[in-house]
């Protein structure tokens, strides 16, 4: 028996209630990925949300879809485990940009080149928030902290640059003060077939006192359309200092599990992907 599911609503993915500060860029992202998760008619149930560890991280428990709260660093693979053994959910790994290019870099590029099937929206305030203030790996040349008390000898990682040279399919990189603009970017990534990057710049109120919402407002170009090539977005990228906002680079390219044949639905297979005579086999040979 099919069952008529009526429209989502925004009521219908409220998750627990938000210990972040008052004025956190993070609220705004979270209203963003549900509003356009409500626009394309998905519903909580056909949602898996994967997050690692820091303030941004939370938003798997915030937000009412399948979630699951990692450790520091490791929401993307978890993420797409979760894409190759259920196919039909819409895959979400969130996180900030800490979890994402420090500890996590490394999962980082290997899941733009691998390109599965989902949507990764780092919550990006180019500080450490969980952990009270500490610079990271996005923080600007010169940005003082608790760690770099003579200033940051380092430059940020450009990890829109990584992803565009290592054969990404969609980037983009929005503004949490301009919720319009990103809500309809996130809704873009869900629906592109393949790994997309948004990269969302969310101030952290507390202790980032350099990238706030007004830096953002004063020094954000936006790019209207995508670049045609590789080369030319990230061109575009160094000539505005990352300090862009907009769908950089789309390519429609087969993702992943298109390539490799994969047609099945976690829903229709009783024991899930692998039957039990499979499980048998692989203990035998690995345990
Ligand atoms: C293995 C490990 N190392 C360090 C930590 C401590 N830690 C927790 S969150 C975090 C950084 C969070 O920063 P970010 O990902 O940018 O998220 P934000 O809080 O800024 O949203 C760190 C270093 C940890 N939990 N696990
Ligand atoms: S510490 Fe910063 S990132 Fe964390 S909730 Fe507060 S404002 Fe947001
Ligand atoms: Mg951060």
């Amino acid at each position: 028996m099919s069952v008529e599911l009526k429209q989502p609503t925004l009521k219908d993915f409220k998750g627990d209630t938000s210990t972040w500060c008052p004025g956190c860029g993070h609220f705004s992202v979270m209203a963003g990925l549900q509003r356009a998760l409500v626009n394309l008619g998905i519903h909580p149930h056909e949602v898996i949300t994967v997050t690692g560890i820091g303030c941004s991280s939370k938003i798997s428990e915030y937000t009412r879809t399948y979630g699951f709260h990692t450790i520091h660093g490791r929401a993307l693979p978890v993420a797409q485990g979760a894409k190759m053994a259920a196919p039909e959910m819409h895959v979400i790994a969130a996180g900030g940009d800490g979890d994402g290019y420090g500890i996590g870099a490394g999962h980082f590029v290997h899941a733009v080149r691998r390109n599965i099937d989902l949507t990764y929206l780092v919550m990006d305030n180019s500080i450490y928030g969980l952990t009270k203030g500490q610079t990271s790996p996005r923080s600007q040349h010169d940005f003082v902290s608790k760690t770099t008390i003579k200033g940051n000898k380092e430059y940020p990682l450009d990890a829109l640059s990584i992803a565009i040279a290592n054969g990404a399919t969609f980037v983009a990189q929005a503004f949490s003060g301009d919720v319009k603009r990103m809500t309809e970017m996130i809704e873009k990534a869900i629906q592109h077939k393949g790994f997309s990057l948004v990269n969302i710049f969310s101030p952290c109120v507390t202790y980032n006192k350099v990238n706030t919402y007004d830096y953002y407002r004063d020094h954000l170009v936006t790019i209207d359309e995508p670049l045609s090539t590789r080369e030319e977005a990230i061109r575009v990228l160094k000539e505005h200092g990352g300090n862009v906002q907009g769908i950089l680079f789309v390519e429609e390219r087969d993702d992943f599990q298109k390539q490799l044949g994969i047609d099945w639905k976690m829903r229709d297979i009783e024991n899930g992907p692998m039957d039990e005579q499979m499980i048998r086999e692989l203990e035998k040979e690995f345990m």
